[in-house]
């Protein structure tokens, strides 16, 4: 039994343990700086710590932790994408995540409850059944399986001929899960905390100072500090933080809503999504149906929640499952999407020597923590792009090599 436990035991008094670190000053200057402590920010800070003993590291928010697009999401984590690129991208997070609860020492709720993405088209099969062509060669499990074999699945869903958009077959994903995602965010900052590195939240970075082609301090509400390296990772400001530091990303900001309803006794397992009803819904551990849709239509930056999101989602829900129409929704929200042109994120160098960037998520940044996390952390402490990000540098803009996976959003957007 290790000593620490023993001691513990035998005390008069059991004062809780402190999760996530008291204010501090912030030092003069850090070896890195890490702009975001969402979960892929924190994230690269733990990895960073674990990986390779870098630990003079502060993480800087201008809220709090796992407060921005980490909090505000619907939680969902898969690898069936379409390009051979997303799915070893994406598998590598889904396995990382099988092990975060052990790793982190927290219970993260992952929960592995299968993925459907219903097609209600003979265009829609053809994609499913090319995304499960891809994966399969890549050894992620996802099949085509058609009506009988939903039913087994997931006998509570709608597949009557009478539906408006009859339901003809689906990408099945046996390891489609979902996970506690705030609890993702402070697992990471906790064990980054517990190895040295400093996390200041309520610090808004305001501007960078440049020299010779690199960022040589980073400016903050809190004064300004030197940083060896720097990491932005503010999903959801990421076009507004880069331009401070000169850079110009290709991306437009959309908001993406969701919502949850009051907790119901357990009867869907797996995770539903339809394209054509731009849904998707899974019910968590504590009951609720956490429901979600496409993003809104125009640019715009806030997290407010529309009437008219959650009329349109509503009624595409109770077509998969009619019986659902006494339920009440909960609660609603939004986080910030950042689109890309090709739909797949922009990872690791900039123009700017010391300046990474880790951005462009959309709609998926949620599953990519892990992956996102490990990655960066190995980018900046070798300052090499590693291979699996490799296709996702943000020149690719330039030398016309997108990695386009618009296919392989849940719902249209
Ligand atoms: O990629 O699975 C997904 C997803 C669901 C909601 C937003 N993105």
């Amino acid at each position: 039994m290790p000593f620490g436990l023993l001691k513990y035991g035998f005390r008069r008094h059991y004062p809780a343990r402190r999760y996530l670190p008291a204010v501090t000053e912030l030092k003069d200057s850090y070896d890195i700086v890490i702009v975001g402590a969402g979960g892929h920010g924190l994230a690269a800070a733990y990895y960073l710590a674990r990986d390779h003993g870098i630990t003079d590291v502060a993480v800087l928010d201008k809220g709090y932790v796992g407060g921005g697009n980490t909090g505000r999401n619907t939680a969902i984590v898969r690898a069936n994408y379409l390009t051979p690129e997303g799915v070893r991208f994406y598998d590598e997070s889904c396995r990382l995540f099988q092990d975060l609860s052990g790793e982190l020492d927290l219970n993260i709720l992952y929960s592995e409850r299968g993925h459907l993405t219903l097609a209600h088209t003979d265009a829609a099969l053809r994609t499913m059944r090319w995304r499960a062509e891809v994966n399969k060669h890549l050894g992620v499990a996802s099949e085509l399986v058609f009506p009988a074999e939903l039913a087994k699945l997931c006998p509570e869903l709608h597949l009557g001929q009478d539906a408006r958009y009859p339901v003809m077959g689906a990408l099945y994903h046996p390891p489609g899960a979902i996970a506690r995602h705030d609890a993702v965010a402070w697992g990471y900052g906790h064990g980054a905390w517990r190895r040295g590195v400093e996390i200041h939240q309520k610090t808004e970075v305001t501007g960078f100072q440049r020299a010779n082609g690199r960022v040589t301090g980073v400016e903050t509400t809190r004064g300004t500090i030197g940083a060896g390296l720097v990491l932005q990772a503010t999903a959801g400001s990421s076009s507004v933080v880069a331009a401070m530091a000169g850079i110009k990303l290709p991306i437009r900001t959309v908001p993406l809503q969701a919502c949850v309803s009051v907790p119901l006794k357990p009867f869907l397992d797996p995770i539903v999504v339809s394209g054509s009803l731009h849904v998707y819904v899974s019910q968590s551990d504590r009951g609720e149906l956490v429901m979600g849709g496409s993003t809104d239509p125009y640019g715009l930056y806030a997290n407010r929640s529309t009437l008219e999101f959650k009329e349109g989602l509503i009624a595409h829900i109770l077509e998969l499952f009619p019986f659902l129409a006494r339920v009440k929704v909960m609660r609603q929200w939004a986080g910030m999407a950042d689109m890309t042109p090709d739909f797949s994120p922009v990872m690791g160098l900039t123009e700017i020597d010391n300046y990474y960037i880790d951005a462009g998520w959309g709609t998926w940044g949620f599953k990519a923590t892990p992956v996102s996390g490990k990655r960066m952390a190995e980018c900046l402490a070798t300052g090499r792009q590693p291979d699996i990000l490799s296709p996702f540098r943000l020149d690719r803009f330039q030398s016309f090599e997108q990695v386009g996976e618009r296919g392989a959003a849940s719902v249209g957007h």
